[in-house]
């Protein structure tokens, strides 16, 4: 196990001892463990271990020493797995609500019997949560809002989740011996936010080892639906997967239909019907004539023959439409102009401006970070943590800001690194829109990103006019994630985002596309109408430790979905190039 994985161990272990009431010497213990082993460096847990020094370290003690070694050495760990089965897993769903930490779990356990989700919504229902100590009546509504919100996107899944359980069942799929090509369509391909089920294409002429693999897949909960040429199953995760499987011939149509959109797909059909076509997941086939559309396309001497979406696309007088396109939003329009954009590519990207070290709430070091991104082949990483405001992430004092400036020019200066550190910020935009540190200190950076952490619930009119004076700060390079949202879990903040657009546009200030699976935040229905009025991207992973790196893949997605190209994302340009445009925006 990594040593972050074995800090997400310690810290699950602290939380479920706090569900139990334990002791909070032991429970402090467990998150001061996590902490401490977050600070250190990689290589350095090792040589500890294999040293038997782990110990020498402030804050652990035997105990502590002990599990970190099983979990490193192993992956496991006795003492968690029997503390988790000693728990009522209802309580620990609870744990999801926004507001209810492990002391008012134990409460609602403790004075109403509470163990599980369902028991506390109607606990709420009939006010029985706002009569306790510690609650009232705004605690009982909020909670009841987070059951409700619960429910409703509980069935969808993010991104980057869904693509994690996608590409083993892909790969497993292409595999087999049966199978001739197979591909995930439907929002996974389109590069939607979130996920609604998974959709998986075969074209193989014998479908069934292909189902009787599909069902068989490790982590397979359910089997929904079982038939000769389909299936659907569900995984421990709630996330459903459908499978269909084609006739190699009938295979870019049901490629095509699969991926959708619903809207796409009806201007497709618009579209061939103009032209005596019939076109659907069959095939593409005339208009006219007796038969359905799936008799005729069993033709051969009727449907158009098609090897690839392309074929597919040119023989309705169309360029290719990459997925992320298709949302029925004029692509088909732009696609018979030949104006459809050259998309930004993952290639493109040389570096990104927002990324966390363990000197704020990061989980890996500036060194550690630095590596990352030299092993993605980047050109340059900049370093944004946080401003001494965010003092829940351990935001940076003037003092140590200016101490891990000193930190990056050195670092810059070893050579060690072919990556060039940019000093950067994410500097808290206070609630009256002011910065959080002084206009000296932010002239020291290479750049500021400036973002909202605190007093999100203010009302539109001030959040707008707070933003925009951010903006209108000289020392301001980029926003961050505009909106708040966290998906599937917290609402946007109520914002003017056409105003702040227009204000960031007039400034010169990029707005960040954060490609965290959890916000991809500006959304990308802002992006192509902000991008040809003129506004800047910068697609930031928002990395706290080196495996977020890679959550540039999202918003690359994302800003494929919003038709954005290079041109329009600081970050594929040249480390000279970003200079300049940090220095002639001024
Ligand atoms: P999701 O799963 O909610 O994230 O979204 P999708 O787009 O993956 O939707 P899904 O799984 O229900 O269906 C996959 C594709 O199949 C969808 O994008 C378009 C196509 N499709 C499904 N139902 C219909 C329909 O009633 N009409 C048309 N034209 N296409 C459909
Ligand atoms: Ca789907
Ligand atoms: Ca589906
Ligand atoms: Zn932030």
């Amino acid at each position: 196990m990594t040593k972050n994985e074995i800090a997400d161990v310690l810290n699950e272990i602290g939380v479920l001892l706090e569900l139990k009431g334990e002791n909070p010497f032991k429970i402090r213990a467990y998150q001061n463990g996590a902490r401490a082993l977050e600070a250190i460096e990689e290589t350095e847990l090792d040589r500890l271990i294999r040293a038997g020094e782990l110990g020498g370290i402030k804050g652990f003690g035997d105990a502590l020493v002990q599990k970190i070694t099983e979990l490193h050495a192993t992956g496991r760990l006795e003492f968690y797995e029997k503390l988790k089965a000693s728990i009522e897993p209802g309580l620990v769903e609870m744990l999801d609500i926004p507001g209810l930490g492990p002391k008012k779990i134990r409460a609602l356990q403790a004075k109403l019997g509470i163990t599980s989700i369902t028991a506390l919504a109607e606990a709420c229902t009939d006010g029985r949560v706002a009569a306790l100590d510690g609650f009232g009546e705004k605690s009982q509504e909020k909670i009841l809002a987070g059951i409700a919100h619960r429910e409703a996107y509980g069935k969808r899944h993010l991104w980057w989740e869904a693509n994690e359980t996608a590409r083993p069942i892909l790969a497993g799929l292409r595999s087999l011996p049966a199978v001739e090509r197979a591909e995930a369509a439907g929002s996974l391909r389109r590069g939607m936010e979130t996920i609604g089920d998974l959709d998986f294409l075969v074209a193989a002429e014998d479908s069934a080892p292909v189902v009787a693999w599909f069902v068989a897949m490790p982590g397979v909960q359910e089997i929904t639906a079982q038939g000769e040429t389909k299936a659907s199953v569900r995984f421990a995760s709630g996330l459903q997967a459908d499978l269909r499987i084609v006739p190699a011939d009938q295979f870019v149509f049901a490629l095509h239909h699969f991926t959708g959109s619903k809207d796409h797909n009806v201007q497709m059909r618009q579209r061939a019907l103009a032209r005596g076509l019939s076109l659907s997941e069959w095939g593409l086939v005339p208009a006219e004539g007796e038969g359905t559309a799936k008799e005729k396309a069993e033709n051969k001497a009727l449907r158009t023959p098609a090897k690839s979406e392309a074929d597919l696309f040119k023989a309705l007088g169309l360029r290719f439409i990459p997925p992320e396109l298709r949302e029925g939003l004029g692509e088909i329009e732009a696609a018979e102009a030949g104006e459809l954009p050259k998309l930004v590519e993952p290639a493109d990207l040389r570096g990104a401006f927002h990324n966390h070290t363990t000197a704020s709430d990061g989980r890996n070091t500036l060194a550690e970070m630095t590596a990352a991104a030299e092993a993605l082949g980047w050109e340059y990483l900049g370093i944004a943590d946080h401003s001494k405001s965010s003092y829940q992430a351990n935001g940076l004092s003037e003092e140590r800001l200016r101490q891990q400036i000193a930190e990056i020019q050195a670092l810059n200066r070893s050579g060690r690194h072919k990556v060039h550190v940019l000093t950067g910020t994410e500097c808290d935009i206070l609630s009256d829109g002011r910065l959080d540190y002084d206009d000296g200190l932010l002239g020291e950076l290479d750049y500021v990103v400036a973002s909202v952490h605190n007093a999100m619930t203010q009302d539109e009119a001030t959040m707008t006019a707070r933003i925009i004076r951010a903006i209108e700060h000289p020392a301001v390079t980029m926003l961050g994630h505009l909106t708040g949202r966290l998906l599937l879990r917290r609402e946007e903040y109520r914002v003017n985002v056409g105003k702040v657009i227009d204000a960031a546009i007039a400034n010169c200030v990029v707005i960040e596309l954060n490609a965290s699976p959890w916000r991809l935040d500006l959304d990308w229905r802002h992006w192509r109408k902000a991008a040809e009025k003129g506004l800047m991207c910068a697609i930031n992973p928002d990395a706290h430790e080196t495996d977020g790196l890679a959550h540039v893949a999202a918003g690359i997605n994302s800003a494929r979905k919003g038709w954005l190209t290079a041109a329009s994302v600081l970050n594929t340009r040249p480390l000279a190039q970003v200079r300049r445009w940090f220095k002639e925006r001024r």
